[in-house]
């Protein structure tokens, strides 16, 4: 029976990651770690919770032999935007705080599934089609920290065979869990405008298309990518996974189908605009579905209809 520690569990991936491993494999399976001391009832109530720093290597060592922990989903991360205002701090969080988990991991020898993003890529990166494997040469911290997790994941694995594996991730809608400080936040704050104030203004300019996937996707790739046979992976840190490439006008017109009277404005944010320039327009992500059989289930129209449905229930009764 697997024992799984999810770190960052209170974050945009982590709380919804958490949900679906505890549904699989049992609430008191899977423990819920972050730096928050008071998260949300439905991941405190749900099963067991660990105020947890990664860059506290001997805490959060203690933490996996507490629980006897065969698997590790390390989420806790600092986000694009957040990293270029405090790139100390990244460093920090993305870089110690990952070698202190892969050292924990090498120690009792724990699976590892550690996310990439887009963001690993760079402007010299080919930006259409972009290939698995490719030049990789970010500069953003956020970037920078993504491909030396990329390769220190990969050199724990060749070094001493600990089973590491992690995904390039879009920008990721989802409607439980806000996101924290990411270039690709405004793929989430649209929909929470749209439905408050039946318009939005996007800090990216027209035609700036990233990839993106709408969370159940993101969750699906998570546990696919570490229940698939090690032994048939030909890569492992990180696989390229997309489910579409938008840009805001995109996005706002999958929005207007539901929603006819809604309006899209630019005020262009230049931090985030930089960001998201230097990163590809989409993914080739044919390398993760030869090897884990990883496919999307949701595409922009699906997604956005699903969205807008979920998110206005959750406004609803917020404002109930
Ligand atoms: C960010 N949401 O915007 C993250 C993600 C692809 C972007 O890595 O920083």
């Amino acid at each position: 029976m697997k024992r799984i520690l999810v770190t960052g569990a209170c974050g945009q991936i982590g709380t919804e990651l958490t949900h679906e491993l505890r549904k699989k494999y049992g609430k008191e399976q899977v423990v819920a770690a972050d730096i928050k001391t008071n998260p949300g009832e439905n991941i405190k109530n749900a099963g067991p919770y660990e105020i947890m720093d990664c860059t506290n290597y001997a805490s959060s060592k203690k933490i996996v032999e507490k629980y006897n922990i065969d698997t590790i989903f390390h989420l806790a991360a600092i986000l694009s935007a957040k990293a270029e205002a405090d790139p100390n701090k990244a460093w920090e969080v993305n870089i110690n705080g990952l070698y202190n988990i892969l050292e924990i991991a090498r120690e009792k020898n724990c699976s590892l599934f550690t996310p990439s993003s887009i963001g690993a890529f760079g402007p010299s990166t080919p930006s259409h089609n972009t290939p698995q494997d490719t030049v990789q040469r970010p500069d953003t911290m956020y970037g920078i920290t993504k491909v030396t997790g990329e390769l220190l994941c990969d050199y724990y694995h060749k070094k001493y065979n600990i089973d590491t594996r992690g995904v390039r991730y879009p920008g990721l809608i989802s409607h439980k869990q806000l996101p924290g400080g990411g270039t690709t936040d405004y793929a989430v704050e649209i929909f929470y405008e749209a439905i408050r104030h039946k318009k939005y203004v996007s800090p990216l300019q027209r035609s700036t298309y990233l990839d993106m996937m709408y969370m159940p996707d993101a969750i699906k790739a998570a546990i696919q990518l570490m229940e698939a046979d090690g032994s048939k992976l030909e890569h492992r840190n990180a696989f390229n996974v997309t489910s579409f490439s938008a840009d805001p006008e995109m996005l706002g017109n999958a929005i207007k189908e539901q929603m006819p009277d809604f309006e899209l404005y630019y005020e262009i944010d230049p931090e985030k605009q930089n960001i998201a320039d230097s990163w590809p327009d989409n993914l080739n992500d044919s390398a993760a579905s030869q090897e884990w059989g990883w496919f999307p289930d949701y595409n922009i129209k699906s997604a956005a209809k699903d969205m807008l449905e979920k998110l206005s229930k959750k406004i609803q009764k917020e404002t109930a």
